[in-house]
């Protein structure tokens, strides 16, 4: 007897079809069914879900992009922290950590696991019940960011493990973005009026680090497991075995791994991966190794943030001649003028390089560069690529030395150079283009003012047309201006308008960091904030007040002094205020006692004060503020409409206070004044 399936059944039996394709496809690499019968199977899927929306649970395949733009990352203390890997760049030193891990376990000799050492970002994947339910960046190792909304849409990451799996399982391994997804992309951007990444890792950061889950969704991201932080149950005996185990349980993992038996086979191991590095489908800079035996590393532990029982085998950086074809003159946001080889284009590291820079005049001289020369280029992991050498060999006779110019090329100020220095610098400042442009970049970027949409291009364009001349003029253009250049709808004109305006409240250490001040990062510029309290004060000082801020020395005192004496910087700041930009007072830095120093605070609810400032708040008493409640949490605070973290609290026995509490707690002698929590 048969009666049509019910649409919980078809929903249930589509589901269970397409994660055993995908399944076979992104852990097996054994594809079961074409393309299309795929697509079908999931626009049944998508269908059904339309007609019976309360059918549909966050683990179904259709599923993966979900939940609104964020506005920032919440912080996620790990749970076990994620550790590094040691470097070895030699046969030398990979034969010292076999003969460390001999010694200390009192063998001849170690079973390893060896497995390509992948260029992406490590991440963290927490599984409970067999569901996805949080996935975290690495961060510091401690903690990190949580990417769940965006690592849900990468397609290899199931979203709901084999029935297998143990109930908590939290996965370790490498997001990466593979060769050829990485050049669609890139073409892509160009195409758009983007910036190209730089590399698959580039890019593959950028990408998880969206905030909007849709634009994530688009990017060709992979992963593969190379680990576990924590799980329930037992543990294998091998890494060998646990990579497997997590391959049952449905996570992908890199078909290269092996078990090697001594040093020499690791060796062995390292020159045939090497071989086959230029035709993996992603970027690899090395070969990991790994004590096979679990119990062997237990007894081995680790040493300060990484373990003693794994190495990491680098591949020496990649090498490639090609032809120098031109050298331009770059001018930078602090003037420095650098002489950059435009090559004719090379594949190397991984990616198509098509320039080079070459430092300063002296650099060109004494590699006796000249234009039209063979050189041999170097690209080692995330560095800019650099000329190696000259093959003077395959010079051609109508090769041309090369000389720096005496004036900017961008606007024909007359280049300085200081004594001790070898830099040249164009001293127009923003009255140079090149200076504004860079300056202006660096103003909107995501750690300074953060101003969503000012993009390279038009940057370009509002420098071009004469629209801004200084900073402060970013904060008078009005819509129908923006609306008037190109590429520039109606719609994204009154958009870039309102980030602006919005960008106008800020902080006093993103705006220090925003003025571009050379010598000055942005740990610098919080390290100044929290001594000046006010831009006055920062202002004013003088070289031995500024030399009495930790982590600064003369050299970035006098970096400052310069800049706030100029009077053209003088004028800008007061025209910026002028336009309305502002930030809360900076607190009072809390004496050792503050009772929140060392304490791990979690967030939930809404506060009287928005959540970024209380955050900054607790985070200058001292206290660590974190996004996920854990065993190692201090408090809970809670405010209105408390979330899931509240339960979470409560059977952790956490302690839990109110807003109110929070403040008097902080209000005790002692501690930091009322105002200043
Ligand atoms: O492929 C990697 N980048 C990779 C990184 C592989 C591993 O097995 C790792 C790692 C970082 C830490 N293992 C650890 C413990």
């Amino acid at each position: 007897m048969s009666r049509p399936l019910s649409a919980t059944e078809q929903v249930s039996t589509l589901r269970d079809q397409i994660r055993a394709h995908d399944h076979a496809y992104y852990v097996l690499d054994q594809p079961r069914i074409s393309d299309a019968e795929y697509d079908h199977l999931f626009r049944q899927l998508q269908q059904l879900e339309a007609e019976h929306p309360d059918l549909v649970t966050p683990d179904s395949p259709t599923q993966r992009v979900g939940g609104a733009p964020l506005t920032q990352f919440p912080e996620v203390t790990h749970r076990v922290p994620m550790l590094s890997l040691a470097n070895a760049f030699s046969e030398n030193e990979v034969e010292g950590f076999d003969r460390r891990i001999c010694e200390l376990l009192g063998v001849d000799s170690v079973d390893y696991t060896a497995e390509p050492k992948l260029d992406g970002l490590a991440v963290s994947l927490s599984y409970e019940a067999g569901l996805l339910v949080q996935a975290a960046t690495r961060g510091d190792g401690q903690s990190g960011e949580d990417v769940t909304s965006n690592v849900r849409t990468i397609l290899s990451v199931p979203l709901r493990l084999n029935p297998a799996a143990p109930d908590l399982l939290q996965v370790r391994g490498e997001i990466v973005m593979p060769f050829a997804g990485f050049e669609l992309l890139n073409q892509q951007q160009t195409a758009a009026g983007e910036k190209p990444f730089v590399n698959p890792r580039n890019a593959a950061a950028g990408s998880l680090r969206q905030l909007d889950p849709r634009v994530t969704a688009t990017r060709p991201l992979a992963f593969l497991a190379y680990g576990i932080g924590d799980l329930s149950g037992a543990l294998p005996e091998t890494q060998f075995d646990l990579l497997q185990q997590l391959r049952l349980w449905g996570l992908p993992v890199s078909p290269l791994v092996a078990r090697v038996t001594g040093i020499a086979a690791c060796m062995d191991y390292y020159a045939r991966l090497g071989q086959r590095r230029a035709g993996l489908p992603y970027a690899i800079d090395g070969v990991v190794y790994k004590v096979d035996r679990i119990a062997q590393q237990q007894k081995l532990g680790a040493v300060s943030r990484a373990p003693r029982w794994a190495l990491a085998h680098k591949f020496p950086a990649e090498e490639a001649e090609t032809v120098v074809n031109q050298i331009d003159v770059q001018v930078g946001r602090t003037g420095a003028v650098t002489p950059v080889a435009r090559l004719r284009p090379v594949f190397v590291g991984g990616v198509t390089v098509t320039s080079a820079t070459l430092h300063n005049q002296d650099e060109i001289r004494r590699k006796d560069l000249r234009v039209g020369d063979t050189v041999v280029v170097r690209r080692a992991g995330d560095v800019i690529p650099e000329v190696v050498r000259v093959v003077t060999a395959r010079r051609p006779a109508e090769a041309v030395p090369f000389v720096m110019p005496e004036n900017c090329p961008v606007c024909g100020a007359g280049l300085t150079q200081a004594e001790g220095e070898a830099v040249l610098r164009c001293p127009d400042g923003l009255a140079c283009p090149a200076q504004l442009h860079r300056t202006l970049t660096h103003f909107a970027s995501r750690k300074a003012m953060d101003i969503d949409g000012l993009g390279d291009k038009l940057i370009e364009q509002l420098v071009a047309t004469g629209m801004v001349r200084t900073l402060a003029d970013l904060y008078h253009l009005k819509p129908p201006q923006l609306a008037s250049l190109d590429r520039m709808a109606e719609k994204s004109a009154e958009n870039l308008f309102q980030a602006l305006r919005a960008s106008r409240q800020t902080t006093l250490p993103r705006f220090i960091f925003a003025l571009g001040i050379r010598n000055v990062g942005e740990a610098t510029a919080l390290a100044l904030a929290r001594y000046f309290r006010t831009l006055d004060a920062l202002m004013e000082a003088d070289l031995d007040e500024l030399e009495r801020v930790a982590d600064v020395g003369p050299v970035v005192a006098a970096s400052l002094r310069e800049f706030f004496q100029e009077p053209d910087n003088r004028r800008v700041i007061g025209e910026l205020l002028a336009a309305g930009i502002r930030w809360p007072e900076m607190p009072v830095q809390p004496e050792e006692a503050s009772p929140l120093a060392g304490k791990t605070i979690v967030l939930t609810g809404s506060f009287s004060l928005p959540r970024t400032e209380l955050k900054a708040r607790l985070q200058s008493a001292g206290a660590r503020v974190s996004g996920s409640v854990s065993a190692q949490t201090d408090f809970l605070v809670v405010g209105e409409k408390p979330g899931s973290k509240l339960e979470r609290a409560k059977t952790l026995d956490v302690v839990i206070v109110t807003e109110a509490q929070l403040v008097e707690l902080i209000a005790t002698p002692g501690g930091a004044d009322q105002t200043s929590v």
